[in-house]
């Protein structure tokens, strides 16, 4: 599917469709991922609504990062949701009152305030930050973004590679589906299946009131999520102390870390530091993500079970994301061009890729992250294409994503069969990613 390159009035009504979003949707601190089905703050949905922000205002896109910073516990974790404090519980399930983080806090080092989740997302905040700041450095030295940001993200990337280093092998483990920020991915279902679910009149599904149950992850992946976080929170949230039932390395939110790193020795650059020991990490952990995780039979990343330490054997875009990482091999790069151009991530009716194999077992058209084509992941997956020179292919993906966004009014993702929209609409992280690759 070759679209032709939106004309400059087509670009003009998009990037105004794509600011309008992002305007209804600022709370005045943050921006919501959508008004009706994510109420709150999301932490890899905040990195990339600033991403597009700093397009409209890098004042603005530097606030949406504070905000989630302000999050931060004292062991340096940045949580999954940073909780409007104007909202009823029932605005979305889990609550704050599920999470207890501020009570949790006297141990594990919440902040009193905001309330937080006390699970974690992908590590996308330094890229982020780096290139908000990028946008107006003025601006950001005049504020002490970048100096106030810096000590932060290094905090929250130490976390990341001290406490959830739980397979010792020098990656970040999650112990969470969410955390990958891909629920209902069939990479999970294996490590899932030595869960037991919560009762299901222990809680209410809040999403179930906006959104399409097909479309939703099912009631027994709830249970069970139900059951890991509520377990996590009853340990504490200590990582050493709780008896992790689901811990896996993941190849997306490994390669972001490692990007993001990068992020972090430009920024010690601009703050007068050696950026080298950042440098020295980014191709640490680029040496272990290849050798822990790659797969060179199938051509893509696989995502390792702790329990068994094996790679599970599903085929799922988050292999394909560490394209993004900008030291690979060669050889590993024409593999995942290959992969990406193949049978299993092409489909017929978008440019954007598939969450899922499109000939795998598990693949389901509309569920979440079973199949449906997504703007984040795509946006990553460019960045990876341009990084390593394959201009006329990440161009096709440009201009595909831009008339997929337009043409869904911003939907949260895409039906890969049809090319239609579904879950939300005017979406956060597709409007802000529209407006980044229109600049
Ligand atoms: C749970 C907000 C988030 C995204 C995730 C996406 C979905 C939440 C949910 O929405 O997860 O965190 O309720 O389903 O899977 O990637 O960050 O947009």
């Amino acid at each position: 599917l070759d679209r032709p390159a939106p004309t400059a009035s087509a670009a003009l009504t998009l990037r105004r469709g794509a600011a309008r979003v992002l305007l209804d949707n600022w709370t005045g601190t943050s921006t919501v991922p959508s008004r009706t089905l994510y109420p709150h703050q999301w932490s890899w949905d905040s990195a990339f609504i600033a991403i597009g922000l700093r397009h409209l205002s890098a004042r603005r896109a530097q606030r949406e990062l504070e905000s989630l910073l302000a999050g931060q516990w004292a062991d340096g974790r940045l949580p999954h949701i940073v909780f409007n404090p104007a909202l009823p519980p029932d605005a979305y399930f889990p609550s704050p009152d599920f999470w207890q983080s501020s009570r949790a806090g006297r141990t594990a080092g919440a902040p009193s305030t905001p309330e937080t989740s006390g699970i974690v997302q992908p590590p996308v905040h330094a890229l982020a930050a780096w290139l908000v700041h990028r946008a107006d450095p003025a601006e950001s030295r005049r504020r002490g973004f970048l100096a106030r940001a810096y000590p932060r993200l290094v905090a929250w990337h130490d976390y990341l590679l001290t406490r959830r280093d739980l397979g010792g092998g020098g990656l970040a483990a999650v112990v969470h589906p969410w955390e990958p920020g891909m629920d209902n991915s069939p990479c999970w279902d294996g490590p899932l299946q030595r869960v037991d679910p919560a009762a299901p009149d222990a809680y209410h599904r809040a999403d179930l009131n906006h959104g399409n149950p097909a479309d939703r992850p099912t009631d027994l992946d709830y249970g069970r999520y139900v059951r890991l976080a509520a377990d996590y929170r009853d340990a504490e949230y200590d990582d050493h102390a709780a008896r992790h039932r689901f811990a896996v390395e993941d190849p997306c939110f490994n390669a972001l870390l490692i990007v993001s790193e990068s992020a972090l020795a430009d920024m010690a650059g601009e703050l007068g530091r050696s950026g080298a020991p950042h440098t020295a990490r980014a191709a640490e952990l680029t040496r272990r993500l290849v050798s822990r995780l790659w797969d060179d039979t199938s051509g893509l990343f696989r995502v390792r079970d702790l329990a068994t330490d094996a790679l599970v054997d599903e085929r799922s875009v988050t292999g394909l994301v560490p394209l993004a990482v900008p030291h690979l091999s060669r050889d590993v790069v024409k593999r995942l061009h290959e992969t990406l151009d193949g049978p299993h991530f092409k489909a017929p009716a978008t440019q954007l890729i598939p969450s899922y194999d499109v000939t795998g077992h598990a693949f389901d058209r509309h569920r979440y992250w079973r199949g449906p084509a997504w703007f984040n992941t795509a946006w990553l997956i460019h960045r990876g294409l341009r990084t390593h020179g394959l201009t006329a292919q990440a161009e096709r993906l440009r201009q595909g994503f831009l008339a997929e966004a337009g043409r869904s009014d911003f939907a949260e993702y895409v039906d890969p069969v049809t090319g239609g929209g579904r879950g939300a609409r005017r979406f956060s992280w597709t409007a802000a990613l529209t407006l980044d690759l229109l600049s």
